[in-house]
């Protein structure tokens, strides 16, 4: 989870947000080295007499300075499209979850068992744990095995939301009456904290997500549980 004073992004606990980690790394050096040579350029030319006015065309350096941005932007372009295909790849998914958006809870459904539904609300601070996230967590986490390809179905009962966990790489908007799809795999046992992601009322603050990734054996023993209360 994110931490006071944090710099960049949350470690990465799903392959995509490895990759979308990379991406960034690779813009943001990209980005440096430009804003660098532009720097040392400004610098040149307002410390030194090197001006002369007699050029009239110089045809070469006109087209390294046209072609030269465009390819730096198309090797940004190429891999960045190559993850956004990626996301979109569903595979075949080992466990669906349908996340819906409500004023102002999560509510889920495992449509793979019959009746494993229910509601997930923010815990208020007093009633929090020592050590518990204030404002992040739920009374409810949202199970999911390790390793396993999960599909997310994500929609709202009544206005805009959004279903974002930063370190899985995840930010769907949950739409009312369109369902839209996503998919992660979590490679780390763990709680990944997110919170909704779309202005959706006075309390869209206070609808986070907790994501539990367990053991396969773990969520097996959750979901019987679950089934018998
Ligand atoms: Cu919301």
């Amino acid at each position: 989870m994110a931490h006071p004073a944090q710099i960049g992004f949350q470690d990465a606990t799903s392959p995509i947000m490895e990759e979308l980690l990379h991406l960034h790394d690779h813009a943001m050096m990209v980005a440096f080295l430009i804003s660098t040579f532009v720097l040392y350029t400004i610098t040149l030319m307002l410390t030194t007499p090197l001006t002369h006015t007699s050029t009239m065309n110089a045809q070469l350096v006109e087209t390294v300075w046209t072609i030269l941005p465009a390819v730096i932007l198309i090797l940004i372009a190429l891999p960045s499209l190559r993850i956004l295909y990626l996301m979109d790849e569903i595979g075949t998914p080992h466990l669906t979850i349908k996340a819906l958006g409500h004023q102002w809870y999560w509510s889920y459904e495992y449509t793979d068992y019959l009746d494993l539904t229910y509601d997930s609300y923010m815990t208020q601070t007093p009633a929090l744990t020592p050590g518990a996230p204030r404002l992040l967590e739920v009374d409810h986490h949202t199970v999911v095995p390790t390793n396993s390809p999960t599909r997310m179905l994500i929609s709202a009962e009544d206005v805009l939301h959004s279903w974002a966990i930063p370190s899985l790489g995840i930010k769907t908007d949950a739409i009312p009456g369109r369902l839209n799809q996503t998919t992660f795999t979590a490679t780390l046992p763990g709680l990944f904290y997110g919170q909704c992601s779309e202005i959706c009322g006075s309390n869209h603050s206070f609808m986070p997500i907790v994501v539990e990734a367990t053991a396969l054996s773990a969520f097996e023993a959750w979901t019987t549980t679950m089934l018998d209360t």
